[in-house]
């Protein structure tokens, strides 16, 4: 298993509305991370910054972020992009964070 993790930028003062969202995340695509290898995927909020700040364990080398093929991805990347820094093709703006700590 591989350690993951990334940031990404919320829309100001979207925190709830990001919550609440992904409180209520579609099975579809729960079940797509799940298949892929993706695990213990957890998401925090640097408030003062709108920052969010990604960490999840991966089965092999890709993490949620390289699931752009898949449709419902797609679907998910669109719906989130009207409270997100978005590409040009909705996928979330994600900076990957090289891990400078781990213990066990
Ligand atoms: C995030 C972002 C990520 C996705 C999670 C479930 O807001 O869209 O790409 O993996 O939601």
């Amino acid at each position: 298993m591989k350690r993951l993790a990334f940031k990404m930028y919320l829309s100001e003062g979207q925190k709830e509305e990001y919550q609440k969202r992904h409180n209520e995340i579609w099975p579809e695509l729960k079940t797509l991370l799940k298949e892929a290898g993706v695990s213990e995927y957890s998401i925090f909020l640097d408030e003062e910054t709108n920052t969010l700040f990604a960490f999840q364990k991966v089965s092999g080398d890709d993490g949620s972020q390289n699931l752009g093929q898949s449709e419902i991805v797609q679907r998910w990347w669109k719906y989130m992009s009207d409270i997100m820094q978005t590409n040009d093709d909705n996928s979330p703006v994600s900076v990957e964070l090289p891990e400078v700590f781990y213990m066990e």
